[in-house]
This record gives structure tokens, C-alpha cells and sequence, in this order.
């Protein structure tokens, strides 16, 4: 019997999608194709009514379409907050793993991945990626370490399916170290590093701080560059309690800018501001987001370069503000 994998096209996808692969081979299944799915492009009424071929699908770091159960067994994996999980009493011929508490989907799939050590040791990467919990910002920003690199080969090339397909039966085979001197692999990494190290010159030269009592904050315009990093701020800059980020978003030509306030993931904090309601305060445009990271889409880059002034200074004094009333 066939089998099909439809998964995610971030690292996370590429590490659940491959523990998928990887056991339909090992029960004897072959393979029919692998499909990275975007959110763009399978939208809720394109997804729910996909057509699934009369086969075993496997869909992971992806939500459930209510078309699966046409499959003749399905695999479905997930850990997205908010997802639609069916009745599992309704499902006759699938399983479904579902936990919004875990960091990856490669880690929902644990069980599947101890069938193969090499997946196994990639889980707790893709925990790493998909959660943004890097140890450091050098690493963050360097993306040294052999799984880290292969991470940044799946982002830098969502464009070429197919060498993405070839990279999931890759990390079944082979350890990461030895993917890396793969001609893509390379190219990606090169690339990459060409961003971040021009990010960082950039920076070393444009960041602007603002402190006020105590609380350090950045804020750095990418807007009509080529590049971007969204953690290079705090390798140039490693007292930064909070990053106002500005940058480009697609379509390209429109003028229009996505602006971003975090946290400095690396710094310990002894209390904590929502900076989700700090946004919305500061913005009456759409914003959303949550109590570390938080963002809205302005119209121009210097809207986004007023607001990130103004909220520069509200996040200082409600910091300050905050620790007052913790002392
Ligand atoms: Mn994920």
C-alpha cells in the first residue's frame, strides 16, 4: 500500500514529516509523495475540502482537514494552540496526536521517533526552532550546529520542493553533519550567514537605544534592506530588555511595514509587562500577539518609526512602574 506525507514547510515540518515517513516505511508501506503545505496557500475551505487520495496520509505541524477520514488511513500530528481536534469515538480508520502543550510536533510524535535514533536526536532541536529557545543569541543568529544549519536550509529554500522532500528522506538516512556539505545545504547557509553578518554591521552602526530609568530599548528599521535578523539586535547589544522591530513584508512594492516588540529571550526579568495590551494601548490599528512578543502591520516606515518611539517610552515607564510596585 501508498502512503503520502503532507506536512509543514519549516523545520519542525520537516523532522515530524519525516518521523511520519520514516514509520510507514519501517510497517512496509511506499511512498506516494510528499507535499509541503502553507497556510497560504491550503486555507481552512481549501484544506477541509482537500482530496485525499484512497491511501495511508500522514498531515503533521498541520491542522486536521475534515477530508482525511477519505483516506483509507490517516496519521494526523499537531500542537498548535486553538486546532480543531475531532471525536476520536467518529475516526474509524486514523490516529490522530494532539498536545498544545508541546513545543514541536516532533515532539508529539516522540513514540513514532524512537523507531529511528536519527529522528529521535533531532526532536529536541525541533523543540528549540519551533519554540524559539535558543540558548544564546549567538547561536540564534549564527546557526552553527549541524541540525541548526539544516534548519536554515529548509527557510532559505521554500521555493524547491523537491530538494525539500530529498532533505526529509535525508535526515531519516544520515546525521545532520554529514548533510551539510550538500550543495543546497551549503548555498542556503551561505546565504543565510551573508544576511546576518550584514544585519550585524548594519546594527553595529543603526540601532538606536532609548533608555530610560534603568530599561534599555532598541529599535532597528530593516525597511528597504535586503536583509534582517530578528536576533542580531541582542548579539550588538546584549542589555537590551526589549527589541522594536521594523521591517518589510510582502508584497514587496507596497509601502507597507511589520513592526514587532519582544523581550530579550536572554535576559532574566523580575516582572513581567503584557506587552500584547501595551500595543494595543499605544495602536489603534490591528495588533496582535501575546505577553512577550507582540506586532502589528503599520502603513509606512515612518508611522512604524512614530509608534515605535512612543511605545519605546511606554514600555520603559511601565516597566518601571511595574518593579515599583513588586519593591
Ligand atoms: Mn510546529
Amino acid at each position: 500500500m501508498k502512503f503520502s506525507i503532507y506536512t509543514h514547510g519549516d523545520f519542525d515540518g520537516l523532522v515530524s514529516g519525516a518521523i511520519g515517513y520514516n514509520f510507514c516505511k519501517e510497517v512496509g508501506l511506499s511512498l506516494d509523495k510528499i507535499t509541503f503545505v502553507e497556510y497560504s496557500t491550503y486555507p481552512p475551505e481549501v484544506w477541509d475540502s482537500y482530496r485525499f487520495d484512497p491511501i495511508v496520509n500522514v498531515v503533521t505541524d498541520f491542522p486536521y482537514s475534515r477530508a482525511l477520514p477519505s483516506s483509507d488511513f490517516f496519521i494526523w500530528a499537531d500542537h498548535h494552540q486553538e486546532r480543531f481536534v475531532p471525536d476520536s469515538s467518529e475516526i474509524t480508520r486514523g490516529v490522530c496526536f494532539y498536545d498544545s502543550d508541546a513545543p514541536s510536533c516532533a515532539r508529539v510524535l516522540e513514540p513514532l521517533a524512537k523507531l529511528n535514533p536519527l529522528l529521535e536526536s533531532l526532536v529536541p532541536w525541533a523543540d528549540m526552532v519551533d519554540s524559539a529557545r535558543y540558548e544564546s543569541a549567538e547561536q540564534a543568529v549564527l546557526m552553527k550546529d549541524p541540525p541548526l544549519r539544516v534548519a536554515v536550509a529548509m527557510s532559505q529554500t521554500f521555493n524547491d520542493d523537491v530538494f525539500r522532500a530529498e532533505l526529509l528522506k535525508m535526515i531519516c538516512q544520515v546525521p545532520p553533519d554529514q548533510i551539510l556539505s550538500h550543495p543546497k545545504v551549503d548555498d542556503a547557509y551561505r546565504r543565510y550567514t551573508w544576511k546576518q553578518e550584514r544585519s550585524i554591521d548594519f546594527l553595529q552602526k543603526n540601532l538606536v537605544l532609548y533608555e530610560d530609568k534603568d530599561v534599555l530599548v532598541g529599535i532597528c528599521s530593516f525597511v528597504g534592506y535586503k536583509f534582517s535578523s530578528r536576533y542580531a539586535a541582542f548579539l550588538v547589544q546584549p542589555n537590551l530588555d526589549f527589541l522594536i522591530h521594523i521591517r518589510s513584508i510582502p508584497p514587496w512594492d507596497s509601502p507597507a511595514v511589520s513592526l514587532s516588540v519582544s523581550y530579550n529571550p536572554w535576559k532574566e526579568f523580575d516582572c513581567v509587562i503584557p506587552l500584547h495590551e501595551i500595543l494595543r494601548d499605544v495602536y489603534d490599528g490591528d495588533s496582535g500577539g501575546h505577553v512577550r512578543v507582540a506586532a502589528a502591520v503599520l502603513p509606512n516606515a515612518q508611522a512604524a518609526m512614530e509608534l515605535a518611539r512612543k511605545l519605546a517610552q511606554v514600555v520603559c515607564t511601565r516597566l518601571t512602574t511595574a518593579r515599583e510596585k513588586v519593591t
